[in-house]
């Protein structure tokens, strides 16, 4: 898998290039999900498909930013699904932003997740990288990724960072966000699920959500590419992942490539908390 390692690393730093420098407007074209693409999705999935598809060890490259599968090599093992700029939408107000990379064995499934990484564009470009334990990694003056140290979760954070519109959550998910702030959680949320989960398992533990919506209920985030390889790292950092009802996001059923789901991450307090209010255990929100 080192050379798929290598490949998204160069990836990445080609990215954070073109985002300094590039134009940032819309393409003319809509993708799976429905958004209006920005040149810098399109130009950032075309720089990770090209380098990734002279590799021979790839069996198929999934996308956020494309419809469909692109199958490359029909024997190769891993299959590797990624959200090209996370984020996007964010680039002209300066926000970080970043990419997700979810590497499969053979076929995608929760249970198939054999790695995963992502990398935050923010005023430094960091990866953290996920085999057996998450690592975080800076790039350098000399452009290497350097290895910073293990990301650990403690059992109960402080920061509270849950998505969608207020006027569209449910009762369930007000009670519990309100709960939250009752119980001393300060808000933290700029909208780029990879800034956000990164603050949270930076500094230690907290919660992130995107619920169920009354426009989106099944969510907005995808699973194959967004939800799942975020999922391995909190897992393997000693946190916990919900959608609400199970207790992990790695029984979640797929059932096609651009799936979405509503999902939580966070530490132990936090994710047993969401289940209790999810289940009806709950429903007060002091
Ligand atoms: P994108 O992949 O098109 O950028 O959309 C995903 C982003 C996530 O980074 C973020 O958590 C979410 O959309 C924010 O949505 P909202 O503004 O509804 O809270
Ligand atoms: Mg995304």
């Amino acid at each position: 898998m080192d050379n798929i390692l290598n490949a998204i690393k160069e990836c990445a730093k080609e990215i954070s290039q073109m985002l300094k420098y590039c134009d940032f407007g819309y393409s003319n074209t809509i993708n799976k999900t429905g958004d209006t693409q920005l040149k810098l999705d399109v130009l950032s999935d075309e720089i990770i498909s090209k380098k990734l598809s002279k590799l021979d060890n790839i069996k198929a490259l999934i996308s956020e930013e494309k419809d469909e599968i692109l199958n490359l090599n029909e024997n190769a093992k891993f299959i590797v699904a990624y959200d090209p700029l996370d984020g996007s939408s964010l680039v002209d107000v300066n926000f970080s932003v970043g990419s997700i990379f979810g590497i499969y064995d053979s076929k995608i499934s929760p249970k198939n997740l054999v790695a995963s990484l992502y990398f935050v564009y923010g005023p430094r470009l960091e990866m953290v990288f996920c085999l057996d334990k998450p690592y975080l990694f800076r790039l350098d003056e000399n452009s290497e990724f350097i290895k910073i140290k293990e990301l650990k979760l403690t059992q109960k954070g402080k920061i509270n960072a849950t998505g969608g519109s207020q006027w569209e959550w449910s009762d369930t998910h007000k009670s519990l966000i309100q709960n939250l702030f009752n119980e001393k959680y300060r808000l933290r949320y700029s909208g780029a699920m990879v800034a956000d989960l990164h603050q949270i398992l930076l500094k230690g533990g907290g919660l992130f959500s995107y619920p169920s919506t009354t426009n989106a209920p099944n969510g907005k985030l995808r699973v194959v590419f967004e939800i799942l390889p975020f999922a391995y790292i909190f897992e393997k950092a000693g946190g916990f992942t919900s959608d609400g009802f199970l207790d992990t996001l790695f029984n979640l059923e797929i059932s096609s490539i651009h799936q979405t789901s509503p999902c939580f991450f966070g530490s132990k307090f936090e994710i047993q908390k969401v289940r209790k209010f999810y289940l009806g255990e709950i429903n007060e929100s002091n």
